[in-house]
Order: structure tokens, then C-alpha cells, then sequence
């Protein structure tokens, strides 16, 4: 499994970016106090992603559809990122969401379905 997704992120790698792109949802619209609000707390949040991980598109997809701007940090290629989440989860799995909460305190989210979830129960409404 673990080499298929290896196989497919460098064989459709570039047509999965495209894609991407042109399936890109409709960002949610707020007002700008409420996204300025919204902006505030994403600054809180960091994505460790491969770019051309499938799994990560569709939380790339969500945080565009939710219009979120979260920090996003390449864990394939650069070399401190990786080994940052290696040391946070125990292995270099993305997506993964770190989220640094207002006590400091600082939880990592494996599972494009679960960061969905989260963002999705933090931001949708
Ligand atoms: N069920 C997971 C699958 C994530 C997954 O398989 N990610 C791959 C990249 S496409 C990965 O992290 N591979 C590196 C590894 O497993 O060590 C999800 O939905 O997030």
C-alpha cells in the first residue's frame, strides 16, 4: 500500500496538482471581522503534507472550501519538517494537523478524515 501511494505520487503526481486546481471549491464567504476572527485562530494551526499525497489534497480542498489559510510545511523533502513529525507521531505520516492550544499545549491530528472533521467542527458554521 505504502509503495502504491509512493508509485502514484510521483507517476500522477502533476496531473493530480492540476487536478487540484481546477477542482478547487468555492471558498466560504464570511464578513471580514468574522474572517479576520477565523484568520486569528488558524495561526494556530500547521499542516505537515506531502504536496502530491491524495490524502492531502482533500484536506487542502476542505481548508480552501472552508476558507482557511493554515501554514503548511513540506514533511517529504525537507528534512527538518519531517523529522519534527517523526519525533511528534513516531513516523513521517501526513496529512497531519498540528494544533498549538492557547494553554501552549501542542496536539498532532493524523487522518485526512479526522482533520476534516476538526476543521470542519471548528470553522464550517
Ligand atoms: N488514512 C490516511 C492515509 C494517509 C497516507 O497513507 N499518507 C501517505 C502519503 S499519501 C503517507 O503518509 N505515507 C508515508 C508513510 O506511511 O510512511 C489518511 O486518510 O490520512
Amino acid at each position: 500500500m505504502k509503495i502504491f501511494f509512493k508509485w502514484l505520487r510521483i507517476a500522477l503526481g502533476p496531473f493530480l496538482l492540476l487536478w487540484e486546481l481546477i477542482t478547487r471549491p468555492q471558498g466560504l464567504v464570511r464578513t471580514p471581522a468574522q474572517q479576520a476572527l477565523v484568520d486569528a485562530s488558524t495561526r494556530s494551526l500547521v499542516l505537515y503534507q506531502f504536496k502530491t499525497c491524495p490524502f492531502c489534497m482533500k484536506v487542502r480542498q476542505e481548508m480552501a472550501r472552508l476558507s482557511l489559510t493554515i501554514a503548511k510545511r513540506d514533511a517529504q523533502h525537507d528534512e527538518k519538517n519531517r523529522s519534527a513529525l517523526i519525533a511528534a507521531v513516531g513516523k513521517p505520516k501526513v496529512p497531519c494537523l498540528q494544533i498549538t492550544h492557547d494553554s501552549g499545549k501542542v496536539e498532532w491530528l493524523l487522518d485526512s478524515k479526522a482533520i476534516m472533521a476538526y476543521l470542519q467542527g471548528r470553522f464550517a458554521s
